[in-house]
């Protein structure tokens, strides 16, 4: 899916601001039609942000069921020959959206885009505004992902109609409309996708051994002339298009024309181009290089932004551009105070800055897709990404089963395999996103997640051929069914957190072994994508305990001991990168507290320590 861009022939029109907005607390909205007429009673609410930290009653923030939205538009009398679309960042979770009281779309998942065209309904109008209006629904059962459930309670210590959203994930269920609304304009005949891929000639080999030992040292040596080189690139375009495609070329950073072709056309809207590019620039970790896509049509044109680089893996090593790739960074969450998980630039920026400050070269999109806003930030600065669908909250540890069950069902899998599509199609073309992750933390011990899963990631292959697979662990190395299908296996741990609390000297042994497990049953790679101790902020204490900066630091240390004697380790990510909000519980005090940053984007003591680590690798 093509973000939506302004040039000489397409328009954007940003319904960013104030919206009108409405809880729906007896869920009738539907029933009773409210997107027939202007919303009555209506609050202010801004977009984009979560509505829930922006009220001060409980019962809104808290509310499980539909909230409506709604706001007025204006169409151009100049738009009157173009196509016109209305397209959604996100709607957390369910939505559905009418233009003056006609429905244009209904969607499913609440970290990807979607889009009504709703030329007809526009176009020649009488109307001077019209009235877009959304019903969004935070409700997550088993169909869906992330999963969750409604869970009711009755009896005499409950009152009535008790009941609340479950969710078996680690993050405030925030909801709204979390990313950019806009609206915009192609010509009728008009460019639909381009799917860009490239293969590297002549990549200057880097013959060193390459063990995490050598990577060290090589990294410490790793100047800017050191940069891997090609000396050559084919660039393969698939373009899909109503539009008859004239001519595609490719521009530099400079926007000097590299290359160029007629492209093919091979099927009914469908035309391929391929075009040789000498010498290129490769999109480097910390060294991106962006080139751009230009297809000219007869009515329209589209630039697409692309890199050229290149991935292999190795039973003990990521290469990219042939290189031994060591990922430092973090899994994040998008989460700040006030907006909640609404998209807000400024942080992006100051998170990148700290991920750069901190020598970081990496993050995983823990645990859902985020916005494409974010996506091309990583581009542009060179920022690995590990990209996750929100497939969370499959795991209980409690022994009942996930997948064995009446609760993940035909529904789910089928909804998960349409969020890994609609996550594919719209971060296919960035260089940043290295690896696909497939989910978080599922109940692969079950027997019956061998299917559902085999299913998944055969999905994922089939829809992208040049990027790994993987996905994140929870399950043990002995009762792991799943990972034979996978490239690069991610282990979350917390040793001496969740188990022998506050015991740091278990940590290592038990680590060691642990990994040790997984390479000699699998023989991949292996990235530890989550290890952590709470830690509030200001807490000291000598010697160290629990909670403190100081255990947090220490805490870390250990596991660092291990990373650095273990050849096919190929990454750390401490949890998490920042502290987040959560729904309440028993060991969250406001939140989850592991992160290096507190929630306001300030350093914790192990940030410090943490940043003299990884500039030296
Ligand atoms: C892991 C989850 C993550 C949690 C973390 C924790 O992947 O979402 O926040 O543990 O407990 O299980 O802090």
């Amino acid at each position: 899916m093509l973000y939506p861009i302004e040039n000489r022939v397409r328009e954007v029109k940003n319904l960013n601001g104030i919206w009108k907005f409405k809880v729906d607390a007896d869920n009738v909205g539907l029933e009773e039609k409210w997107y027939e007429t202007p919303l009555s009673d209506a609050i202010n609410m801004a977009v984009p942000a979560s509505y829930n930290d922006l009220v001060t009653e409980e019962k809104i923030k808290e509310h499980v069921g539909y909230v409506w939205y709604e706001r007025n538009f204006i169409v151009s009398d100049s738009w009157e020959e173009k196509r016109i679309v209305l397209r959604f960042g996100s709607a957390t979770h369910h939505a559905v959206v009418w233009v003056d009281g006609k429905e244009v779309v209904r969607h499913k998942g609440g970290f990807l885009p979607f889009e009504a065209d709703i030329t007809k309904l526009v176009n020649n109008s009488v109307l001077e505004e019209h009235r877009l209006t959304v019903a969004l629904s935070n409700v997550l059962d088993w169909t869906c992902i992330p999963c969750g459930e409604i869970i009711e309670k009755q009896g005499p210590g409950y009152p009535e109609g008790f009941h609340f959203q479950e969710t078996y994930f680690d993050f405030y269920n925030y909801s709204g409309l979390h990313r950019p609304v806009k609206i915009y304009t192609t010509p009728k005949q008009y460019i639909k996708d381009i799917v860009i891929k490239t293969e590297v000639e002549g990549l200057c080999s880097y013959c060193e051994q390459q063990s995490f030992v050598a990577l060290k040292e090589y990294n410490r040596l790793y100047q800017e002339s050191d940069l891997p080189t090609a000396e050559h690139a084919t660039v393969k375009a698939r373009i899909i298009s109503s539009d008859m495609i004239r001519l595609v070329q490719v521009l530099d950073e400079q926007n000097r024309i590299v290359g160029d072709c007629v492209p093919v056309k091979c099927a009914d809207d469908e035309y391929h181009g391929i075009i040789q590019i000498v010498n290129p620039t490769l999109w480097n970790p910390g060294k991106a290089y962006l080139y751009k896509l230009r297809v000219n049509g007869e009515n329209d044109t589209y630039t697409e932004t692309f890199g050229i680089r290149t991935i292999d893996i190795t039973e003990n090593s990521f290469q990219i551009n042939g290189r031994p790739f060591y990922f430092k960074g973090f899994g994040k969450h998008e989460d700040s105070d006030v907006r909640g998980k609404g998209l807000d630039e400024a942080f992006n920026i100051r998170d990148f800055n700290l991920l750069k400050w901190m020598g970081a070269n990496s993050f995983r999109t823990s645990h859902y897709p985020y916005a494409e806003e974010t996506m091309m930030l990583a581009d542009r600065e060179g920022m690995v990404v590990i990209d996750e669908v929100p497939a969370v909250g499959m795991c209980f540890w409690d022994g009942k089963s996930v997948f064995g069950g009446n609760r993940v069902n035909e529904k789910t899998l089928e909804h998960h395999k349409n969020m890994l599509r609609a996550m594919y199609e719209r971060d296919k073309n960035h260089p940043c996103v290295m690896m696909w992750s497939v989910a978080n933390e599922a109940a692969t011990h079950e027997q019956e997640a061998v299917p559902y899963f085999q299913d998944v990631i055969r999905t994922m292959r089939e829809l992208d051929d040049t990027r790994p697979v993987t996905m994140v662990h929870t399950t043990g190395a002995d009762d792991d069914k799943i990972s034979q299908w996978l490239d690069v296996i991610c282990v979350n741990r917390y040793y001496a957190w969740y188990n022998d609390h506050g015991h740091r000297e278990v940590i290592g042994l038990q680590l060691k072994n642990e990994m040790e497990k997984w390479h000699r049953k699998y023989n991949k790679p292996i990235i530890l994508s989550e290890y952590g101790a709470d830690t509030i902020a200001g807490f000291h204490k000598l010697p160290s305990v629990a909670f403190t900066e100081e255990f947090q630091w220490e805490y870390l240390q250990e596991y660092q001991k291990v990373f650095d004697v273990l050849d096919y380790m190929i990454g750390e990510h401490p949890w998490a990168f920042a502290d987040f909000q959560t729904k309440q519980g028993l060991n969250r005090i406001d939140g989850n507290k592991k992160g290096i940053f507190t929630r306001n984007r300030q350093p914790k003591m192990a940030a410090y320590v943490l940043r003299e680590r990884w500039k030296e690798i």
